[in-house]
Formats: C-alpha cells, sequence, structure tokens
C-alpha cells in the first residue's frame, strides 16, 4: 500500500519541491493549507488533482489532530512556519506563535492520536546566529540573533524533547539557506535575480539592497527535500545539518546574477538602511558530514549554478510578463 504524508506549509517553496518528490516515490501526498479570500497556491498549481489539500491552522490545534485522524500519515513534514527573518521583529508574538508553539501543537496531535507517525520539523541555520563555531555542524551551540531564530531553536529543542520524552519518531534538521526559482521574491536571492531580470528588460533601474557582507552557505530546494526525506527512513531518529559546506557574501550573489546578464551591479547595486536587520547572522558555513555518512546525501547544485539558474528562470518569467 502506498505510504501517506502529511505535509505543512506545503504552498512554500519547500513544500512543493517535497510533494513533487513524494509523488514521484509514490507517496499519497496530503497538504495543509491556509483559508485566505483568494487561493493563490502558485508553487502547487502543477500538482493540482495529484495531491489532496486539507484547512488547517498551525494555531488552531484541533485543526492538526483533525487531519491526522482524517489522513492517518505515516510521516508529518512540519515545514509551515513564519519564515521570513525580517518580519519577525515587526510580529515577534505571531512568529513564536507559528514558528514555535505551533511545532508543540503538531507534536501533542501526533502523540494524542497518531504517536507512531515519522515527524520532519524543519529547523535552521539561523538557530547558529552569531555562530560559536566555524563551521557549524549537529554539535555547535545555538545563538539565534532574531526572534525566527529563537522560536527555530525552541522548535528544535520541543522536537528533541518530544522523541526523548515520549518515544516519538521525531528528527530535526538543520537546514541551511537554501533557494530556486520558487523562491519567495523578499529573500534575498530571489530579490536580486528577479530585480536583475527587470532591469534588464528596461522596466527599473536601481536596486536597493541591505548588508552585502553577509555570508551565507546557499544550496538548493530541491537536493534539500531530499535530505529531509531521507532522515524520516532511517532506523532511528536522529538530527543533521545539510548545507553545502561552502559560504558566500550577499556582494558574490549580486556579482554573478548581473554579470550573467553582462551587467556590472556596482551601476545599479545602492545600500539602503531599511533593508539593514537590527541584529546580523554575519556568516554561516555548515558541515553536513553526518547527512553524508548517515544519509548518503549530497548537494548536487553548487552556488554560482544556482545564482544562473534563478537568474534565467527570472529572464523567462518577466519577458512572459509573469512574475
Ligand atoms: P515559505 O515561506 O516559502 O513557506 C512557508 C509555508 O508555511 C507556506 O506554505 C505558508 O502558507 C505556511 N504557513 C505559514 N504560517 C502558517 C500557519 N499558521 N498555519 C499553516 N501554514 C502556515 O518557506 P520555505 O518553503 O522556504 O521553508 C519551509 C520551512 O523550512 C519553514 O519552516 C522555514 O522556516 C524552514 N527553513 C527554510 C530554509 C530555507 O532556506 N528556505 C532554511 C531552514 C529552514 P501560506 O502560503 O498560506 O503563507
Ligand atoms: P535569511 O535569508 O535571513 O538567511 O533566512 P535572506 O535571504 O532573507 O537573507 C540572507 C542575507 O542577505 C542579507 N541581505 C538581504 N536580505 C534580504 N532579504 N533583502 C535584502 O535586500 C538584503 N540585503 C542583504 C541579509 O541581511 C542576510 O544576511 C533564510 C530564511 O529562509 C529562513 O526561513 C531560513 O531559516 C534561513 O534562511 C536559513
Amino acid at each position: 500500500m502506498a505510504k501517506r504524508a502529511l505535509i505543512t506549509g506545503i504552498t512554500g517553496q519547500d513544500g512543493s519541491y517535497l510533494a513533487e518528490l513524494l509523488l514521484k516515490k509514490g507517496y499519497e501526498v496530503h497538504g495543509m493549507v491556509r483559508r485566505s479570500s483568494e487561493e493563490k497556491f502558485e508553487r502547487i498549481a502543477h500538482l493540482q488533482g495529484k495531491v489532496t489539500l486539507h484547512q488547517g491552522d498551525l494555531l488552531d490545534q484541533f485543526s492538526l489532530a483533525a487531519l491526522l485522524s482524517l489522513t492517518q500519515p505515516d510521516e508529518v513534514y512540519n515545514l509551515a512556519a513564519q519564515s521570513f527573518v525580517p518580519t519577525s521583529w515587526n510580529q515577534p508574538v505571531l512568529t513564536g506563535e507559528f514558528t514555535a508553539l505551533g511545532v508543540t501543537k503538531m507534536l501533542e496531535a501526533i502523540r494524542h492520536t497518531r504517536p507512531q507517525v515519522r515527524f520532519y520539523q524543519a529547523s535552521s541555520s539561523e538557530m547558529f546566529g552569531k555562530v560559536l563555531e566555524v563551521p557549524q555542524t549537529e554539535d555547535t551551540p545555538f545563538y539565534p540573533r532574531s526572534p525566527y531564530g529563537v522560536a527555530k531553536a525552541y522548535g528544535h529543542h520541543i522536537t528533541v524533547n518530544y522523541r526523548e520524552s515520549f518515544k516519538l519518531f521525531a528528527v530535526s534538521g538543520i537546514l541551511f539557506n537554501h533557494e530556486s526559482p520558487r523562491r519567495g521574491l523578499e529573500f534575498v536571492t530571489r530579490k536580486v535575480t528577479y530585480n536583475v531580470a527587470r532591469i534588464k528588460h528596461g522596466l527599473q533601474d536601481k536596486l536597493p539592497m541591505g548588508n552585502l557582507d553577509a555570508k551565507r552557505d546557499w544550496g538548493f530546494a530541491g537536493d534539500y527535500v531530499d535530505a529531509m526525506w531521507r532522515m524520516l527512513q532511517q532506523d532511528e531518529p536522529d538530527d543533521y545539518v545539510v548545507s553545502t559546506n561552502e559560504t558566500h557574501t550577499v556582494k558574490e550573489l549580486v556579482e554573478i546574477a548581473f554579470a550573467r546578464v553582462g551587467l556590472d551591479y556596482t551601476k545599479y547595486v545602492f545600500t539602503d538602511p531599511a533593508f539593514v536587520r537590527p541584529a546580523e547572522v554575519d556568516l554561516l558555513i555548515g558541515d553536513a558530514a553526518k547527512a553524508k555518512k548517515k544519509l548518503g546525501w549530497e548537494p548536487t547544485v553548487r552556488f554560482k549554478e544556482l545564482v544562473e539558474m534563478m537568474v534565467d528562470a527570472d529572464m523567462e518569467r518577466v519577458k512572459a510578463g509573469q512574475r
């Protein structure tokens, strides 16, 4: 019989890639979606009829338990969160409700309704924040620098705690930044590649940016959802860092993106304090040796290829008058 998976956050970047992957593997895929006045599920439009969507919300614990009873999943991937770091300073309480307490709500629903489920929690390299070790591994202590990072650290610890307290098969994937042509427009990679395409097409002539010196370990979302799935196929639940083991500055990202369309970024990019954060994460670089050894996982897309893939996709979109 086909395995069943429930994905929260199926309308997000990772949810759409994960749903594709699980469908390819023969899973029956269920997704939880929030009710909105206009249903725009663009990232999963191509999966219509292949995945089953159900209304629910991480804030509504009863909706989670009801969904588990209805769908009877073997695996639950908790990808839903308020995931944009700057918003977490504007809405710290809401971020805590979704990104931190939402995890406990789901774990409680699993514990009482379907304790045999294998549970994946989407943890983040933002938990390392002001890093205490370079590169960062599963053993590096956390020092989060934003309400988002703090909330994710809570989500990580409660996942480990429920594993240890109630013997749930619960894993925390500590994923470093991962991107794709489906990335939201406010995140730095997509902001740059989309605006490069608009500039190249003559639709604008300036690009305001924040801190160009920040360094990130950027990989491809398609690779990272495969690591999530692998974590749930192990004999024992455990936590894993998933990263490329390379770090690059935002400036390098900007240079490569503009160069892809034959432009010099210095003519267009300027610093706008509105995009500078109250506290920055200066340097992230992950050591994914454990994921490689135990999961047999390795990234297939490197930084330059990733940026160029995103620029090319945005050039096509802008040409077609799409976002
Ligand atoms: P996105 O922001 O693209 O997607 C977030 C998803 O969460 C959307 O489907 C959104 O639904 C849903 N959501 C938000 N709040 C709620 C809620 N209260 N109830 C139900 N659903 C909700 O994120 P990504 O796909 O990039 O990331 C997936 C997860 O991985 C997130 O938890 C993120 O924090 C984490 N992560 C991401 C990394 C990355 O680099 N991408 C790295 C490490 C961790 P809607 O469409 O309705 O807004
Ligand atoms: P991040 O991603 O905060 O790492 O969180 P983001 O792409 O927003 O920022 C990366 C770095 O770029 C710098 N930066 C800018 N960022 C944005 N968004 N806009 C700008 O104009 C800009 N200029 C410079 C930022 O200061 C930062 O240093 C992402 C999210 O997906 C989280 O959900 C996830 O947990 C982490 O990655 C891992």
